[in-house]
């Protein structure tokens, strides 16, 4: 998300170097008007060019996360269109173990995530707290694809496992006062180099805090993840539980969460605190309000395994849940409340 204007363009991660898929990456650039339509590429922007193919391998699975099959309910949505395993678990943000896509993967081993506790407080009748084990029986579990799309413009889609946050905060039984969630990360630089080091966490505040409002939290389509692909979320995602809410950029969906709390005031979050111009409390996926260094109007969704492991879509109003969650923001100016 720290992407300087000159040399770190939305379109630097690239896993491909093939020639015949270079030329084809070029006609593509061409179109998004990357480079002159009369295909002469000065040295400078060559070498830029080649630059956007570099990274972004993907990384052997680090020892260390050991993943366990869960019983969910299955989605019965089509399995077709899927972002790939090996993508989604080796290309994330996760700036606790560092800023690149791949330092998660393999960074995150170090993370201890049994035993763990999540407290669930505030502005409630009920203050509780899950242990390790009660992430995964507490509340049934089922299985969600929904479309993940980063403010950074990659987009993916992830059958995730979880539950509904609203049966975690039915339990809860908010006050008439509660009107917010805040949520945080875990808080340890022992095994969080990010932490550890301002320099490999990127310069953001930690903990990493996000909030919702409360009729966002009660949303059925706001789960709380705590696995993918039929097992347990590995730590790179978010282990052992995490956020997801599928109408809004990806930096609302907190991982590795010990911290949810009902309260009556917004909550500060991450991002917006780092850059209040760039990332709003909302941070509702929007074509329409662009970002001030980028624009959002399309997405580079990660799709099959194969070589050409991308394609660039537009991007829908509130990433295709609007029938769903349109009327949260009825009245709301989206671009002021971004
Ligand atoms: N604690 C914490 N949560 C986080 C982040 C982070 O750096 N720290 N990154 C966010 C961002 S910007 C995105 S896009 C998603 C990425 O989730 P994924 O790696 O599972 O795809 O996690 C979000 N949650
Ligand atoms: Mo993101």
């Amino acid at each position: 998300m720290k992407i300087s204007k000159s040399n770190r363009s939305q379109f630097k991660d690239h896993q491909i170097t093939d020639e015949s898929v270079f030329n084809d990456r070029r006609s593509l650039l061409k179109q998004l008007g990357f480079i002159g339509a009369s295909g002469l590429i000065a040295n400078q922007a060559q070498a830029s060019l080649l630059d956007i193919f570099k990274d972004d391998k993907p990384q052997a699975k680090p020892a260390g996360t050991e993943l366990r099959p869960l019983k969910f309910k299955a989605s019965t949505l089509s399995r077709e269109g899927l972002t790939p395993e090996k993508k989604v678990t080796t290309y994330n943000n996760f700036y606790e173990f560092g800023t690149q896509k791949s330092d998660p993967a393999q960074n995150a081993y170090q993370l201890s995530i049994d035993p763990w506790q999540v407290k669930v407080g505030g502005l409630c009748n009920n203050a509780f707290e899950l242990g390790f084990e009660d992430l995964f029986t507490r509340y049934p579990l089922e299985e969600r694809i929904y479309n993940f799309r980063c403010v950074e413009t990659w987009s993916m889609v992830v059958p995730w496992i979880g539950f509904p946050l609203a049966s975690l905060l039915k339990e809860a039984d908010p006050t008439s006062k509660a009107k917010y969630v805040a949520f945080e990360t875990l808080y340890r630089p022992e095994e969080m180099i990010g932490q550890k080091s301002r320099f490999a966490g990127g310069g953001i505040q930690y903990p990493y805090v996000e909030g919702l409002r409360l009729d966002e939290a009660m949303h059925p389509l706001t789960i709380l993840a705590v696995g993918l692909y039929d097992k347990s979320l590995p730590n790179q995602n978010g282990a052992p539980i995490r956020l997801v809410v599928p109408w809004k950029y990806g930096f609302k969906c907190i991982k590795s969460i010990v911290s949810i709390k009902l309260t009556d005031k917004e909550p500060p979050t991450t991002w917006n605190i780092s850059a209040p111009q760039e990332y709003g409390f909302y941070a509702n996926v929007n074509p329409q309000v662009d970002h001030p260094r980028w624009s959002q109007a399309q997405e580079r969704r990660l799709t099959t395994g194969g070589l050409l492991a991308q394609r660039y879509i537009k991007t829908a109003m509130f990433n295709g849940y609007a029938e769903q969650v349109a009327s949260l923001y009825k009245g709301m100016d989206l671009a002021k409340y971004y």
